[in-house]
């Protein structure tokens, strides 16, 4: 997709601040660990180098940010989950407003999952993923940080992470941030699924 417009629109910490009205624009949430590249994965598809602020230190989006994309999408970025050091009550208000956020969102249609290709998918993945297959949000899962594995391994991984997911390996978006790996792929099957 050519991107004409990629702008910050809000950033909300209750969910009194999410976009409830979204104007008939399809919304499409990414999710995952703390630090696994959602932010950077956002800028690298929308080729914008900073949009979303990216951060080495885990826990860096503490709120629900949402974004433009050409009039026709809205993003949104989703705070990552399961880092210890982030104070527990910070992490105990995250979870019911992300909930808040991903249940009864009729403009929400996809949400991205995305897990480090060297670390795979835990506990938390797994119960996330039924989750959202007992709340009908479908989900597509990207693998990023494929830039550190090794070429050679990278098949492999993709497949131990399709078996814990319980998934086909093929529905796996392999992703790197650092080298745009997949981005045409995950832009592809993104469009597919919610008809843009
Ligand atoms: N090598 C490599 N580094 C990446 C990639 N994606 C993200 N990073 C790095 O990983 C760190 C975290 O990236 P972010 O995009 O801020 O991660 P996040 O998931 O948004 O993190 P939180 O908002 O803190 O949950 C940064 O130092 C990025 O530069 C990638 O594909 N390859
Ligand atoms: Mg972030």
């Amino acid at each position: 997709m050519k991107i004409k417009k990629a702008e910050f629109i809000k950033g909300a910490t209750t969910p009194g601040d999410f976009l409830k009205n979204s104007q008939g624009k399809v919304q499409v949430a990414f999710s995952g660990r703390s630090n696994v590249g959602k932010s950077s994965l956002i800028n690298t598809i929308v080729g914008r180098k900073k949009l979303a602020r990216t951060s080495s230190t885990p826990g860096r989006t503490r709120e629900i940010n949402f974004f433009n994309i050409n009039d026709a999408l809205i993003f949104v970025d989703l705070p990552g989950y399961g880092y210890a050091k982030v104070p527990k009550e910070m992490r105990k208000s995250w979870r019911p407003m992300v909930e808040k956020y991903l249940t009864g969102n009729d403009a929400l249609k996809l949400v991205i999952v995305i897990v480090d290709i060297r670390r795979g998918p835990e506990e938390e993945e797994l119960s996330f993923l039924l989750w959202l297959e007992e709340n009908k949000i479908p989900a597509l899962i990207v693998a990023t940080k494929a830039d550190k594995e090794k070429r050679g391994k990278i098949d492999k991984r993709v497949a131990d992470i399709a078996k814990t997911l319980q998934c086909n390996p093929n529905l796996i978006v392999t992703f790197s941030a650092a080298t745009g790996m997949g981005k045409e792929k995950l832009w592809s099957r993104m469009r597919e699924i919610v008809g843009v």
